[in-house]
Order: structure tokens, then C-alpha cells, then sequence
């Protein structure tokens, strides 16, 4: 299988022996392959790839590890290392049209789970009614902005192909991941399911949607990322803020289009294909469009529907985003359609200066850091406990720093000097920001037989 030769070694590792002993305790039976799937840290480019653009991640060390074998019975049987994460136990039929509507509360763990099993059986398998007993064990840390939802998600979806055999691309499967996520609720993008699927070692990947594509960029060889949590964790499919700023995107691309004269506005995806439409070069030449066709602060749905001429049930297509756009009096289309297109433009000029020659670690970081104000006064998906650990790390010598991940809580990227890393975790460290790690690009999601 074309997945496992991206990491042969691991299935050897100290770690995986200690986790298959543990499912032979807990199942009384060998498992019979493991999969892993890492979790991302995101370098720049927030809340861009449900708009249609590129974004600039890399996989992180820390993943999601599952040891799995055949269960005789049509029934997948799901436990984790980590017992607050209670065992459960279910007809195959039911995996099968599991799903999560957003509450006050998370939902259960192995939704996770069943999304990648349903997008992977939904795609090649739908006849299928094979069991599987599972192992879960994690070191992402969860709601915490570095896709521990999706590296479960990536996982669960290899342990379904490998179950039935299947060998799809690597590309094939993350734009199924991708979509199947979001049975758990959260209406985000692609990018969690490709970084942590197209990974390589040594590189950051740049990610572009619709189709899906990657290009390898390098940073010089002096800049070293750490990344620090902020003490707040924000679990994404537990508050309709996701989802309402997808909503926000939708109306800002629907009301841009119709008044830009596009005709088929309706059909468009997404706001960067507003810009490929008015053949725009670059995303920054939407900035003057938002400021002339979304020249209020907030609207309400009244309002919007009026200027679209139509229903928001005829534009919000499913069903999770036309709950969230209940849920809020007024919204913030033109800050919000300011955020994407100039984070998108910011993600452009990191991966040129990326690519010119010398060190640009400065102005790296400043993109960086203005990504960061973008996301908190634009976007409002930071919390005060980011914005702190943002400011004390440019204190102490970060070139850039910026929340990482969808936000409202959970971890900050930094960018600093390699040899001044340690002198920066430990000050963090100190300051009780934990986990604080740094962090190199890592493989990505791979599977082995015992
Ligand atoms: P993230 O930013 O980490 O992707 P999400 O809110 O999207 O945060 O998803 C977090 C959820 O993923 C957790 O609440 C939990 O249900 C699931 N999850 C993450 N890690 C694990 C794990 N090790 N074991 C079981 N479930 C996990
Ligand atoms: P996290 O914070 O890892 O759940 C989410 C989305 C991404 C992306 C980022 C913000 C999912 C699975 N993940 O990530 O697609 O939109 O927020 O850039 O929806
Ligand atoms: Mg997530």
C-alpha cells in the first residue's frame, strides 16, 4: 500500500509496542496493522481555506495513533489509552449515519472517528459490513487549534481503507476527509486533512483547493518555530462561532458577486472565486470591492436577504450553516471579507519571500504578526489569552507570532532565530504557557501490518 512507505519504521517504535500490548489487555486479540496521522500546525493563512484559498502549514511529530484489527461481529468496538475517553461499542449500521449536531456540548469522541469511517465506506465501500475493533491513543493536544480532530479523522479513514483493502490516492483521500468532517458539525476547509495526509519531512506545504495541490517551501536554514499554548482550549463543534463566520463568508461572497454584476453569482464556491471571476490577479485587489459594496459595519439577515433579492436558505446550502446564521442578530460581512482577502494575499508574499534568496526572517515575522492583529480585530477568532502570548513572545525576540488554528483559544505559532529557541521556551515555560515545544516539519499519515 502506497501509505505505508512513507514512515516504515514507526510500527517498531517503543511507543507502538506499549499501545499494541494495551489492545491486546483490552480486546484479547493481535491487532493487525497500525495507522498514525499527525496533527498541523498552521503557519499562515487562517480561516482562508473554506474561502477557496491557499494556505501554508506543516505537519507536527504529535499525532493520532490507532492499532486495529478484524472484528468477527458487523460492529465497530472503539477504545482509548486516555479512559476519560470512554470505550463504546455499536452496530456498523449505526456508524454508518452517525453525525453531530453543534449543542452547548462537544461531541462524543468517536464522532471524530465515524466521520472518517462514513467518508471512506460513503465513497467505496457502501455495501460493506465489516467490523473493527480500535485502540486510540493521541499526543495532539485536543481543542487546541493543531487538528486533533482531523488527524482522528485521517486515521480512522486509512483504518477503513485498510480494512477493506482499498488504495485510493493520498490526494483522493484528504478531499474525502476533508468533506466528511464535516458530519461532526464544524463547516470548515481542507487544509487540517491534506497537511496531515501530503506531508514530507523537512518541508512546509503549501496548499491550494479545488483541485487540491501542494508545493514544498522551505524557510532558511537560521528560522526555528516553537509553538506555545495559551491555556485556553476551544472545541470547535461545541459553539456555533465556526460556523457563523462560514456564514459570514458566504453572504460577503453572495452580496460582493451580485453587485459586481456577476450573473451566475450564485453557483460561485466561495470568495476567491469572486476574484478568478472578476479576473483579479491578487487578493488584495478585492480589498477596494469589500470597501465599496459592504459599506456597513454589521447586517442584519433582513437586510442581506433584501440586497441578495433571494432567501438565505437559497445561498446557505446546509443545514448546520442556516442553524448558525440563527443564532447571531447581526453580521460582520465587510471585516470579515477584509480578513480573508488580505490574509490570503499575506500567505502569497510569505511563500515568495520564501522562495527569494537571503534571510528574510524579519519580514517573515511581520507577516506573521499582522495575520495575528487580522485574526483579532477583523476576524474576532483570538481570545485575550493569545493576544498576551502573541505580545510576550515579540517581547522576547520572536521575529512573528499569531494564533494557530481556528482560534478563540489554544496555541500560538512563533517564529524566531533556531539557536534562540530554547532561551524562548523557557521563558514560556516559566510563565506556565504549556505545552511549549518546537517543532520541524514532520511525515504524514501512514499505515503498517504487524
Ligand atoms: P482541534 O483544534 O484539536 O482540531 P477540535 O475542537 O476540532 O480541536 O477537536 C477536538 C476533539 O477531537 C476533542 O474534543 C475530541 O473529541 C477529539 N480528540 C482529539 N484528540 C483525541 C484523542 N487523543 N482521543 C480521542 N479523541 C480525541
Ligand atoms: P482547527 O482549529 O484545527 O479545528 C479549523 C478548520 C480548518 C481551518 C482552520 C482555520 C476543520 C476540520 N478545521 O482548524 O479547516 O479553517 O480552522 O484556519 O474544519
Ligand atoms: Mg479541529
Amino acid at each position: 500500500m502506497e501509505l505505508s512507505s512513507s514512515e516504515s519504521s514507526f510500527i517498531n517504535s517503543d511507543r507502538v509496542q506499549k499501545v499494541k500490548e494495551c489492545f491486546i489487555k483490552n480486546f484479547n486479540k493481535q491487532p493487525d496493522f497500525a495507522v498514525r496521522a499527525p496533527g498541523r500546525v498552521n503557519i499562515i493563512g487562517e480561516h482562508i481555506d473554506y474561502c477557496g484559498y491557499p494556505v501554508l502549514p506543516m505537519a507536527l511529530e504529535q499525532d493520532i495513533l490507532m492499532m486495529v484489527a478484524t472484528n468477527e461481529k458487523p460492529r465497530i468496538r472503539i477504545a482509548n489509552t486516555d479512559t476519560t475517553y470512554v470505550e463504546y461499542d455499536e452496530e456498523i449500521t449505526v456508524w454508518k449515519r452517525m453525525e453531530a449536531v453543534t449543542t452547548s456540548s462537544a461531541p462524543q469522541w468517536f464522532k471524530y472517528f465515524a466521520c472518517g469511517y462514513r467518508g471512506i465506506i460513503e465513497r467505496w465501500a457502501a455495501g460493506s459490513d465489516k467490523g473493527m475493533l480500535v485502540l486510540v491513543e493521541g499526543t495532539v493536544p485536543p481543542s487546541s487549534g493543531l487538528s486533533s480532530s482531523s488527524a482522528m479523522v485521517v486515521s480512522a479513514a486509512l483504518a477503513t481503507l485498510k480494512l477493506h483493502n482499498l488504495n485510493p490516492s493520498r490526494k483522493e483521500i484528504a478531499t474525502v476527509c476533508g468533506e466528511c468532517e464535516k458530519y461532526v458539525g464544524v463547516q470548515g476547509g481542507g487544509m487540517d486533512q491534506a497537511i496531515s495526509l501530503l506531508a514530507e519531512p523537512s518541508t512546509c506545504k503549501f496548499i491550494e483547493f479545488n483541485p487540491l495541490r501542494t508545493t514544498d517551501v522551505q524557510l532558511t536554514s537560521d528560522a526555528g518555530f516553537v509553538v506555545a499554548h495559551c491555556g485556553v482550549t476551544m472545541n470547535k463543534a461545541a459553539t456555533f462561532q465556526f460556523n457563523i463566520r462560514v456564514v459570514e463568508c458566504t453572504f460577503a461572497k453572495c452580496i460582493i458577486g451580485k453587485l459586481a454584476g456577476i450573473d451566475n453569482w450564485k453557483d460561485l464556491k466561495n470568495l476567491s472565486e469572486i476574484q478568478t471571476t472578476l479576473n483579479l490577479t491578487e487578493p488584495k485587489e478585492m480589498l477596494s470591492l469589500v470597501e465599496k459594496y459592504l459599506n456597513k459595519g454589521e447586517y442584519t439577515i433582513e437586510e442581506i436577504e433584501n440586497i441578495m433579492e433571494c432567501r438565505m436558505a437559497d445561498v446557505l446550502l446546509r443545514p448546520a450553516l442556516l442553524d448558525a446564521a440563527k443564532q447571531t442578530p447581526t453580521l460582520k460581512l465587510k471585516n470579515r471579507a477584509l480578513h480573508v482577502f488580505s490574509e490570503a494575499q499575506r500567505v502569497l508574499d510569505f511563500k515568495v519571500l520564501c522562495s527569494a534568496s537571503g534571510s528574510h526572517l524579519s519580514d517573515l515575522g511581520k507577516l506573521m504578526t499582522d495575520s495575528h492583529a487580522s485574526c483579532r480585530d477583523l476576524y474576532e477568532c483570538s481570545v485575550k489569552e493569545l493576544d498576551v502570548l502573541v505580545d510576550r513572545c515579540l517581547e522576547l525576540g520572536a521575529y512573528g507570532a499569531r494564533l494557530t488554528g481556528a482560534g478563540w483559544g489554544g496555541c500560538a505559532v512563533i517564529l524566531i532565530d533556531k539557536d534562540k529557541r530554547e532561551t524562548l521556551m523557557e521563558a514560556l515555560i516559566e510563565e506556565k504557557y504549556n505545552p511549549c515545544f518546537s517543532t520541524i516539519p514532520s511525515g504524514g499519515a501512514c499505515v503498517q501490518g504487524f
